[in-house]
């Protein structure tokens, strides 16, 4: 899929305060640093679309980008970064929970994992969360270019097991790296099949 056009629309604190649009969105979460924002830039090539920084807790709100003037993608502030944890039910980010729980024309959410280490509690327990509420998500597996294609392949192979048996098929996931920008064409051929299903209320 090419992209044409990539636009910074809006930030917004919570869910109330998004604006009530009807175009498919496409949300990234993960733990703070996974790369979220890194990822955004990657596929729209575009280098200071979304903000990225080395300190983790950079993204603080809920950011807007709008897409070939069709759909949407959405960086969200990450999970697990000092005084923002992940707590019981979630509660490291209501802003965010209900963002993800709420949001109507949100198609998939990106779950980044940090493809160099093992698997971590606290994405194991966001994901049991998503599970329960029922999202439609997909893994993306990041910082590829950080390890041998042998251990990256090795660590994924771990995070699927640990999250095998959760639900009937394994979750869909793909890989990235935004140093070698492997993996874009694959996410955007994701969307793109997304973007092509009629939507089942
Ligand atoms: N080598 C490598 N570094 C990456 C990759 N993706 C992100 N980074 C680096 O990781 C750091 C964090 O990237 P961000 O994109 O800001 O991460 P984020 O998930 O948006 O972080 P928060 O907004 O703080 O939650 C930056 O220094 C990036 O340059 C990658 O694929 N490979
Ligand atoms: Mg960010």
């Amino acid at each position: 899929m090419k992209i044409n056009s990539a636009e910074f629309e809006i930030s917004a604190p919570d869910l109330g305060s998004c604006p009530l649009w009807e175009e498919p969105e496409f949300a990234f979460i993960g733990r703070s640093n996974v790369g979220k924002s890194s990822l955004i830039n990657l596929l729209t090539e575009r280098r200071n679309l979304a903000m990225v920084s080395d300190l983790p807790g950079k993204t603080k709100l809920i950011n807007f980008f709008l897409i070939n003037k069709a759909w949407r993608l959405v960086d969200l502030p990450g999970y697990g970064y000092a005084k923002v944890r992940l707590k019981r039910r979630l509660e490291f980010n209501d802003a965010v929970a209900n963002f993800l729980a709420g949001r109507r024309n949100l198609r998939t959410i990106f779950v980044l994992i940090d493809s160099r280490l093992p698997p971590q509690a606290i994405d194991l327990e966001f994901l049991r969360w998503l599970e329960g509420i029922k999202a439609p998500y997909a893994l993306v597996f990041t910082k590829t270019d950080k390890q041998s294609l042998q251990q990256g392949r090795a660590n994924i192979a771990v995070f699927l097991k640990a999250v095998a048996g959760w639900r009937a098929e394994a979750p869909d996931y793909l890989t990235s790296s935004s140093t070698t920008k492997a993996g874009r064409r694959e996410i955007l051929e994701f969307i793109q099949g997304i973007l092509a299903k009629p939507l089942v209320v």
